[in-house]
Parts: structure tokens; C-alpha cells; sequence
């Protein structure tokens, strides 16, 4: 019996024993391990799903669609440029990656050789002194047209896409540089006739793009966002409400006019100042009427 038992576990059998066990020990570790990072892998997509994939997912959907037939000024195939909705009041959307590094780094250098301090235009009996201090970055307007390179040609038809707003309704582009400490205080893009005197096309929808990352500070601010804010006492240096982190490459367009024309209140924003690093953006100002760029 003693030996009987023994050699269950180590005797003359054992020889066949001990494999066994041990290929039983291997299988049901591997089991474990590979059960285990199964189910983890699921739990975590099912929290977070995979934006990238969700992309991809899209673009297979609509591979599936067969360009219609089109007018004479449309194109014959299909565009994606994806977008985020970032309020409904103001209407404002962000795209990412927009442009490429390529892009940004071609219009920083075609800017960097004409930056002068930026410009505020003033309202009725104000003076420059008096806005000391509003709008402290530097900047440049350049046009498509001057633009050899071609990018600000292809950038333009982008936004106008994206807008579905004819190329010719927009201003040149106005290239800012912000470095630490500059900031532009919240003000409207659009001009209120009552402050500004009669004007003969109005700005309806702004497009920035931003050319450089910015490690800190530099978000453009809606601060009445959603209707929050919105008192009479609100100091418009303050960096409150909505903000957008500048990304180089992205885009944001938010529209200043209701689709009657009248000025959105909570299309209020500005630059907060930029704490590290430095900022630059593009914007399009896009009007209501074709304009000279
Ligand atoms: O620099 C920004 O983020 C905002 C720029 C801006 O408000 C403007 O150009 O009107």
C-alpha cells in the first residue's frame, strides 16, 4: 500500500505523472492569461471607445456610397472632414487636424518676416489709448493670392467647404503671433452698427487655425457661452466659459450672426494670454458680402 501510494506521486509511474501535470499547469495558466486580457481589452473598449477606429468605421460606411451626379460646379467625388459640434450657442464646431504641420510651418514663415503690432478698429468717439492693452499680440494680413506656395488656396477651399461659404466672401488671412503674456480681451467679431456706425457687409462666422501647439495658457475663450456670464458687471478679461486649447493643425469656426443677421451675443470670445511657449493662429473672417481680399 505504501508503495502502491507512493508511487502515485513518485515512483516508476511518476515518469508519466509529472508531464502531465505539468502540461496541465501551462495549459490552464495560458487559459488565464490569455482569458483574462481578453475580457480586459473588452471592458476597456466598452469605456472608451477608440476614436481613430470609430473614424476608420466611417470612412468604410462611406466607401460604400457611389458619388451622385453632379452640377457644374460641384466635384465628382465624396469629402470627409471631421468635425466636432463645441456649443450650439454660439454655433461653434472644431476640426481636427484641418491642416497639416507642413501647412502651418509654410504660412508662420511666410508671416514671421511681416509682423507688426495687431490692430483694433474702433468704435464711435473711442480712442487708441483707451483700448491700450486689449489686443497686444502681433500679426499680418496675407492673402491666397500672394500666397505662392498654394497652402493658403487649399486652406481656403477648405473652410469655404466646410462653411459652404464661397471663397469670396472671406478676408485675407490675419496671421497672429501671441507670446507669453499677449492676449486679445473678449470683444465680438462682428460690428454692431449702434457702436460702430453704419456698415456695408457684416462678419458672419470666424475660422482660426491654429498653426502651433501652446504649452500653456493662449485658449481661445467663449465666455458667455450657453448664456452663461452674461451680466452687465462681467470683466472681459477674464478667461471663463468655453475654452478651446490651440493644437497645430486644428480649426474652429463659430458663426457671430443668427442666420436673420443678427449679432449671437454669445459669439463673445477672446484669446486668453499665453502663460508658456507662444501661439500662432490664422483667422478667416467671412462676410456676409463677396470682399476684396
Ligand atoms: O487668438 C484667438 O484665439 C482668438 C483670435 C480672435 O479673437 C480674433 O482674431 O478675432
Amino acid at each position: 500500500m505504501k508503495n502502491r501510494g507512493g508511487r502515485l506521486i513518485g515512483g516508476g509511474s511518476s515518469s508519466i505523472g509529472l508531464p502531465i501535470v505539468f502540461f496541465l499547469c501551462l495549459f490552464f495558466f495560458l487559459a488565464g492569461f490569455f482569458g483574462f486580457t481578453l475580457f480586459s481589452q473588452q471592458e476597456e473598449s466598452n469605456l472608451r471607445p477608440e476614436p481613430r477606429l470609430l473614424e476608420l468605421e466611417e470612412e468604410k460606411e462611406y466607401r460604400k456610397f457611389e458619388p451622385l451626379e453632379h452640377g457644374s460646379t460641384g466635384e465628382g467625388f465624396l469629402t470627409t472632414i471631421p468635425f466636432q459640434v463645441l456649443s450650439w450657442k454660439p454655433r461653434a464646431l472644431y476640426f481636427p487636424n484641418f491642416a497639416t504641420a507642413h501647412q502651418c510651418e509654410g504660412i508662420i514663415e511666410q508671416a514671421k518676416k511681416r509682423l507688426a503690432p495687431s490692430l483694433l478698429m474702433l468704435r464711435k468717439g473711442e480712442t487708441e489709448e483707451q483700448t491700450k492693452g486689449t489686443r497686444t499680440s502681433s500679426g499680418t494680413f496675407i492673402s491666397a493670392s500672394e500666397d505662392k506656395t498654394g497652402i493658403l488656396g487649399a486652406i481656403e477651399d477648405k473652410i469655404a467647404k466646410a462653411t459652404m461659404i464661397p471663397r469670396s466672401h472671406g478676408e485675407a488671412f490675419n496671421v497672429l503671433r501671441y507670446e507669453i503674456g499677449q492676449r486679445y480681451l473678449s470683444h465680438y467679431d462682428s460690428f454692431d452698427p449702434a457702436e460702430y456706425g453704419p456698415q456695408k457687409s457684416q462678419r458672419v462666422a470666424s475660422f482660426l487655425l491654429y498653426l502651433s501647439d501652446v504649452d500653456e495658457g493662449g485658449e481661445t475663450v467663449f465666455p458667455f457661452e450657453d448664456g452663461q456670464n452674461m451680466d452687465p458687471s462681467f470683466d472681459f478679461s477674464k478667461c471663463i466659459g468655453l475654452k478651446v486649447k490651440p493644437r497645430r493643425g486644428d480649426g474652429l469656426l463659430f458663426y457671430s450672426l443668427f442666420t436673420n443677421g443678427t449679432i449671437d451675443k454669445t459669439s463673445l470670445h477672446g484669446s486668453c494670454p499665453v502663460i508658456r511657449g507662444q501661439k500662432w493662429v490664422a483667422t478667416k473672417w467671412i462676410r456676409d458680402q463677396v470682399t476684396e481680399d
